[in-house]
């Protein structure tokens, strides 16, 4: 008896099994669900998370400064390594050369550089004198220098007024005893005398 019920259990619960799966779904023994309530009220808020590891230090406005400072040498640099290479500047020491690449009478070269803010080319020493001379020969053309005869004949300044500390003078110049009152660089880079009204390559210093 007690088997018998066993096997009838288990043959519902097969054929109930069997037909929902092939059917719908089984109906929830428990009844349909009832409707959700109101939402309650929201809860306090957490606590505040752990502190978070300290950054990186910054730098100091200082070193903003410098690194700034740095960056902006390395551009200057390479602007003028650029205008190096293409022969538009010459650099000794501190100085920097550049000219026109035209010609004009000596009031006008001084002019000229002013207007750039610079000054008509005054070589100082060997190497400045080297550097106005690349420009004399780049264009085969004498150039004025930033020079002129003081009321002493045969005695040259530089446009400040002060003496030569440097000459580099062609042999037996100057000679024109105060008739010559500029100066210009041969292409071999040594100075004559000269009037002033010629043209003549027009070369600045910065
Ligand atoms: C020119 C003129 C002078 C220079 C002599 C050199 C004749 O004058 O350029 O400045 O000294 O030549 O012979
Ligand atoms: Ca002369």
């Amino acid at each position: 008896m007690l088997s018998s019920q066993l096997v009838h259990i288990l043959a519902v619960g097969v054929a109930l099994l069997v037909s929902c799966h092939a059917l719908e779904p089984c109906p929830d023994p428990r009844g349909p669900p009832g409707r959700d309530g109101h939402p309650g009220p929201q809860g306090p808020r957490g606590r505040q998370g752990e502190k978070g590891d300290p950054g990186t230090p910054g730098r100091s406005a200082s070193q903003d400064i410098l690194v700034d400072l740095m960056e902006f040498d390395e551009r200057i640099s390479k602007i003028e390594k650029a205008l190096t290479l293409n022969g538009k500047i010459v650099i000794t020491g501190d100085k920097l050369f550049a000219s026109t690449e035209k010609t004009a009478d000596f009031d006008g070269t001084v002019k000229i550089c002013k207007a750039a803010h610079g000054s008509i080319a005054a070589p100082k020493n060997a190497k400045e004198n080297a550097a106005v001379m690349r420009f004399v020969k780049q264009f085969n053309t004498y150039a004025y220098l930033g020079i002129t005869e003081g009321h002493i004949p045969g005695y040259f300044n530089y446009l400040t007024g002060k003496p030569l500390n440097f000459t580099n003078w062609y042999e037996n110049e100057p000679m024109g005893k105060g008739t010559e009152k500029c100066v210009e660089m041969y292409t071999d880079g040594t100075w004559n005398d000269k009037v002033c009204s010629y043209s003549r390559l027009t070369v600045c210093e910065f």
